[in-house]
């Protein structure tokens, strides 16, 4: 595969980014490498996959490719966007997913992380969720997944911030299960796997459904609905999300002026 290898051996996948020359960017073929990767991992019946970087790697994914967001007044983060795709790939796979962090974790790219069943990272890992820097209007399942996992209030200092925040902030809060000194991390990775492996694929499966489910469980009236993509709206449509990717692709601090 292009952009992701793949290995899978006594039931344990692992699927590893693999496109350092764009630090891993959630760009459209490698989300699609992604995609049909799991896809495989579910006909070669895998127990439980592991998402990885290669090891050694300074940062893990650098978040969705900005080179893709669209600056046409078209919504950057609709329900096909690939990293909504990967995103509902994670969540719907059959079985447990374990993101193994290494380096640092970007914007789009942290909720990929927190859309696995487990995150286990080396200590010296870092997370940051950028819309605010970019001048990105986050869709609405992505802040709810974000919430979901992290917690309110968490999610509004890292969103508020867009700063990078050090893993033992998401160990505290429980967004991440186990934060381990970087050569402890592929064994305890492979304990965990090798432990979910022995248990029923069946029962296992049903478990992260109905869990999948009761958390998702929250009504959003279509009034509701609207309101937030109308604000939404409101954002991919102004000059500050102009200016957001102007910068970045400038390599300047952008100048937002609220409009
Ligand atoms: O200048 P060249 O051509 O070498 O390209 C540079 C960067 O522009 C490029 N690059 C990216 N290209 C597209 N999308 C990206 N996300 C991205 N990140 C980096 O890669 C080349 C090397 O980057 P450079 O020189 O900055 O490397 P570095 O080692 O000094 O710094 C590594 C990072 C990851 C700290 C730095 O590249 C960085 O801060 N990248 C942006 C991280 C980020 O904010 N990601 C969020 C993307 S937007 C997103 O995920 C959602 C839509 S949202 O914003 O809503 O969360």
């Amino acid at each position: 595969m292009g952009l992701v290898n793949k290995d899978i051996s006594n039931g344990i996948g692992i699927i590893t980014l693999n496109n350092p020359r764009k630090l891993n960017a959630l760009s459209t073929s490698l989300i699609n490498d992604l995609c049909v990767c799991l896809e495989e991992m579910i006909e070669e019946n895998a127990r439980v996959v592991i998402i990885r970087a290669p090891a050694g790697s300074k940062v893990f994914s650098a978040g969705h490719d900005v080179a893709e967001l669209p600056t046409n007044g078209r919504d950057p983060l609709t329900y096909n966007d690939p990293l909504r795709l990967a995103v509902r790939t994670i969540e719907h796979f059959p079985a447990p997913v374990i993101a193994m962090v290494e380096g640092s974790v970007w914007g789009g790219a942290c909720e990929l992380v927190m859309s696995c069943d487990m995150i286990l990272a080396s200590e010296d890992s870092h997370f940051a969720i950028t819309p605010a820097k970019l001048g990105v209007p986050y869709n609405i399942s992505g802040v709810q997944n974000f919430m979901i996992t992290g917690g309110v209030p968490l999610c509004k200092e890292m969103l508020f911030t867009a700063q990078p925040f050090p893993v033992n902030r998401l160990v505290e809060a429980g967004v991440v299960n186990h934060a381990v000194p970087v050569e402890q991390l592929e064994d305890l990775v492979m304990q965990i796997a090798n432990q979910i492996v022995k248990n029923s694929p069946l029962v296992i499966s049903l478990l992260k459904e109905e869990l999948r489910l009761l958390s998702a469980a929250h009504n959003l009236s279509p009034e509701t609905f609207e309101r937030i993509q109308g604000l939404r709206r409101q954002v991919y449509d102004s000059r500050d999300y102009q200016e957001g990717i102007r910068a970045f692709f400038e390599k300047r601090p952008p100048e937002f002026k609220g409009s």
